[in-house]
């Protein structure tokens, strides 16, 4: 008789392992989201831009059926953790003529002078990857503004005020996806137009961040700098992990790394974030700044469902400047 095993994984979260505090603590309610809370064939819910909105958490996730290529869909939580799909995917509105728009992902959400935009990752195999632009007041109707990147760019994510009189977002160029990649920032008069490209960071030999980093969510404004939750990618002969870090850019010119910790601070272990369409993958678009002075992260996890992870605003500055705990041997 085969006896089918389950790996051995931490069931629940803990604040401490092995000396190591945790910044994030992942909810005992994971994954909050399943492709079942899905009307239809939703084989795969993840990686949400989120954003509070009429006193509610709005989760726009990556859904995706076994034949379609991903689509954006709205679910609505009071409490955060117990989410209700909407009835139908996101109405998106159609790209330019010229611009063949097949999937769209990622989405990452700014509240700004009274509107919401949307980053999101828009392709098809004619027009490559690139950063679309959405906007709306109310999650019910969106109106295009753009698509405002050249061919290989995603990961876009806007600051939440103008810098020095204009909009700044941070993004991810690539020439070929398997380059190693770093993160940039690029800024607009009218979020059409964009230029002044300006690195920001780059991956780090050695460290979980080894392969490639992509913005995450969009930026929280602290009193030392915009807080920037990234993900980084390393690999390994299974193939690439995806984990998430913390990193301080300045103010005034955030191509300026004033920190950026060495440690990750939310990682795949649970089978949810093991397995799936895409597994060791934890991936995030948002950070969302509750009224109590933590940051809540909904995370997609291995490409397939939605995690909660949340700590203090205060710990997550901590992390940006913290050296490498994770070591086992001296260095
Ligand atoms: O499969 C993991 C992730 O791969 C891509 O991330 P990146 O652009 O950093 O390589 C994206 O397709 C993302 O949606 C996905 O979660």
């Amino acid at each position: 008789m085969t006896t089918l095993v389950t790996p051995t994984v931490h069931s629940t979260p803990v604040a401490t392992r092995g000396g190591l505090k945790r910044v994030l603590i992942k909810s005992p309610h994971n994954p909050v989201i399943k492709p079942s809370d899905f009307p239809g064939d939703v084989m795969y819910a993840f990686n949400p831009g989120a954003i509070r909105f009429n006193g509610e958490y709005l989760l726009m996730v990556d859904a995706a059926t076994l034949a379609q290529p991903v689509t954006l869909w709205i679910a609505r939580s009071k409490d955060g953790i117990h989410f209700t799909a909407d009835p139908e995917p996101v109405n998106w509105p159609a790209p330019p003529e010229d611009h063949a728009e097949d999937c769209i992902y990622d989405p990452r959400i700014t509240f700004i002078d009274g509107e919401y935009i949307i980053l999101y990752a828009s392709s098809s195999e004619s027009a490559g990857v690139r950063v679309g632009i959405v906007k709306t007041k109310d999650f019910r109707t969106f109106e295009r503004v753009s698509i405002a990147s050249e061919q290989g760019n995603r990961n876009g994510a806007l600051f939440p005020e103008k810098i020095n009189g204009l909009y700044a977002r941070l993004d991810r160029p690539f020439g070929d996806p398997n380059d190693t990649c770093g993160m940039w920032v690029s800024y607009s008069p009218d979020l059409i137009y964009w230029g002044r490209s300006r690195p920001v960071m780059s991956a780090r030999p050695g460290l979980w961040d080894s392969l490639k980093v992509g913005a995450g969510a969009v930026p929280i404004k602290t009193d030392k700098g915009w807080l920037e939750i990234y993900h980084g990618v390393t690999f390994t002969g299974a193939g690439p992990i995806y984990r998430l870090g913390a990193c301080m850019l300045d103010l005034k010119d955030p191509s300026k790394v004033i920190a950026r910790g060495e440690d990750t601070i939310l990682w795949p272990e649970h089978d949810y974030e093991m397995v799936g369409r895409v597994g060791n993958v934890v991936f995030s678009c948002n950070a969302v700044l509750t009224d109590e002075g933590t940051v809540r992260i909904y995370y997609g996890a291995a490409d397939t469902c939605i995690g909660l992870a949340e700590g203090k605003l205060s710990d997550l500055i901590d992390a940006c400047y913290k050296k490498n705990t994770l070591r086992i041997r001296p260095a």
